[in-house]
C-alpha cells in the first residue's frame, strides 16, 4: 500500500491564536509530508509493503535492521502525527466519561493537568508526552522520545502533544512551557473520549 498524508479536517487557521497557521501548515504540509515520503520509501519493493502503519510499529522489533529505524522515525512520525491532528478542537469542554475516569486516577482535573505538562516539559530534546491506556486498562502518563510510540510498547494512546520544536517555535520560541499551557485550549474531549471508549466497552 501507499502510505497517505491525511487531510485536515478543519481549516489551518482554525486553532488560533493558540497554535498558529504558518505552524500548521508547515506542520502538516510539510513535515507529516516528510515522514509520508520517507516512510514509502523505506517499504518499497519490501513484503512490508502491505503492512499498515500500526501493523509494522506494534511489532517493531521483529522487523529487519535493515529498515527498522527508517520505519521506527518515519513510520513513527506518519501515525503520531495522523493521531494527533484529530485530537485538535478549540472550545470543547473537558467532560465526558474519560474526563470522569481521568478525575478518578488523578484525583482532579489540575493534576492531572500538572502531571502531564511536566512529562511535556520534561521529555528531553524532541518527542511526545502521552496519555494512554496500559495492558490493565488503566491510565497512564508516558513520554517517547523522537518518534516512538506508545502503540510499539503495548500501549494505546488516547491523547498526547507533540513537542518537537517545529510544533511550536514559531509562535513560542523557546517557551515550551507557555505551548503546553495553550495546548489544554485546543484539546478535542469528543475524539479522546471516543478513544477511550472504543476501548473499554
Ligand atoms: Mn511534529
Amino acid at each position: 500500500m501507499v502510505h497517505v498524508l491525511p487531510e485536515l479536517a478543519y481549516a489551518y487557521n482554525s486553532l488560533e491564536p493558540f497554535i498558529d497557521e504558518a505552524t500548521m501548515r508547515i506542520h502538516h504540509d510539510k513535515h507529516h509530508q516528510a515522514y509520508v515520503d520517507k516512510f514509502n520509501a523505506a517499504v518499497k519493493a519490501t513484503p512490508l509493503e502491505e503492512k499498515s502503519v500500526e501493523e509494522l510499529l506494534k511489532d517493531i522489533d521483529d522487523l529487519p535492521e535493515s529498515v527498522k529505524s527508517a520505519i521506527k522515525n518515519n513510520g513513527g512520525g506518519h501515525y503520531n502525527h495522523s493521531f494527533f491532528w484529530p485530537l485538535l478542537k478549540k472550545d470543547v469542554p473537558a467532560k465526558g466519561l474519560v474526563v470522569d475516569a481521568i478525575i478518578k486516577k488523578f484525583g482532579s482535573f489540575d493534576v492531572f493537568k500538572k502531571q502531564f505538562s511536566s512529562e511535556a516539559l520534561t521529555q528531553f530534546g524532541s518527542g511526545w508526552a502521552w496519555l494512554v491506556l496500559n495492558e490493565k486498562k488503566e491510565l497512564e502518563l508516558m513520554k517517547t522520545a523522537n518518534q516512538d510510540t506508545p502503540i510499539s510498547v503495548g500501549k494505546v494512546p488516547l491523547l498526547c502533544i507533540d513537542v518537537w520544536e517545529h510544533a511550536y517555535y514559531l509562535r513560542y520560541q523557546n517557551k515550551r512551557a507557555d505551548y503546553i499551557e495553550a495546548f489544554f485550549n485546543i484539546i478535542n474531549w469528543g475524539k479522546v473520549n471516543e478513544l477511550y471508549l472504543a476501548v473499554m466497552k
